[in-house]
């Protein structure tokens, strides 16, 4: 397994880390209400250093609630952080963004990789992943980023998460994006509740039979605190817990804030899930 970027492959016949890079002002603030990019080269520097194989930058916050950044605002904070990796770093630098925009710059800085939770169904989305050459992860979301958490509701989540996803990863074959770039995720916490997401999470194998790699992000999030009882700052072991078990699954790259024990835990679900096939 792999997935095509504009001029490489990215091999996933080991599972990936993607390391989760925040460069909004609460995150890498320089006390005011910019981004520091040094300090977020630092960060990156880390979870390369961890293993992190990709680092996904992202200038806009979609947590639950989270209000929209305004498109020059979000090209300003992310374009030279994604330069400056690019410059240093031998990683693969996704970007976060739902932007069409956000992705020609972030591409054109060196992005390779198009992470968008909104699945490129923003108008010139489809586009600007098309004209970049760009990979693409498709991430579903019921609703918006403001009001998704309100009510979620499925009849069958499985199928209803796989019917959006194979329908996108059609839309994004039409428009000439090629199959080989394409990867999923079923947006763990993006209109669902915990046990939509555990749903999610316990049927790995039928997001797998989508065809492409399978991208999962559970990283402090929610679900956790709903589960354990945890702030966001005490949620590591359960989010090993998900990534070991995503692997085992068959996901291929695992999107998280915690890289160096995330990468130990995947190493160790990958070489278990070896072993039983062989
Ligand atoms: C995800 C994401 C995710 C993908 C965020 C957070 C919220 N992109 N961006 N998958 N989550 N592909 O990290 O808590 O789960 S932002």
């Amino acid at each position: 397994m792999q997935l095509q970027l504009p001029r490489r492959t990215l091999p996933l016949d080991a599972p990936a880390v993607m390391g989760i890079l925040n460069v909004t002002p609460d995150s890498f603030s320089d006390g005011g209400r910019h981004v520091d990019p040094a300090a977020a080269l630092r960060r990156a520097r880390e979870m390369a250093g961890e293993g992190a194989r990709i680092i996904d930058v992202g200038g806009e916050s979609t947590r639950p609630g989270s209000a929209p950044v305004d498109e020059a605002e979000e090209i300003d904070r992310v374009v030279p952080v994604i330069e400056a990796i690019r410059r240093e770093l031998d990683v693969v630098v996704s970007v976060d963004t739902m932007k069409p925009a956000v992705m020609r710059a972030a591409c054109a800085a060196g992005a390779e990789l198009v992470n968008d939770v909104h699945a490129l169904r923003t108008p010139g989305a489809m586009e600007a992943v098309r004209d970049t050459g760009a990979a693409v992860c498709l991430m579903h979301m019921q609703g918006e980023p403001k009001t998704m958490q309100h009510a979620p509701r499925y009849d069958d989540v499985v199928a209803e998460v796989c019917a959006f996803l194979a329908a996108r990863i059609a839309a994004c074959e039409s428009a000439g994006i090629a199959r080989a770039s394409i990867c999923v995720d079923p947006g763990i916490g993006f209109g669902k509740t915990l046990e939509h997401n555990l749903a999610l999470l316990a049927h790995g194998e039928a997001l797998r039979a989508l065809g492409v790699p399978l991208l999962i992000g559970a990283s402090r999030k929610s679900m956790l605190g709903q589960l354990l009882g945890r702030a966001v700052g005490e949620r590591l072991p359960g989010g090993l817990a998900i990534a070991a078990i995503a692997v085992w699954q068959g996901a291929a790259i695992v999107r998280v804030h915690d890289v160096q024990a995330t990468a130990d835990a995947i190493r160790v679900a990958h070489a278990l899930r070896r072993a039983r096939e062989t």
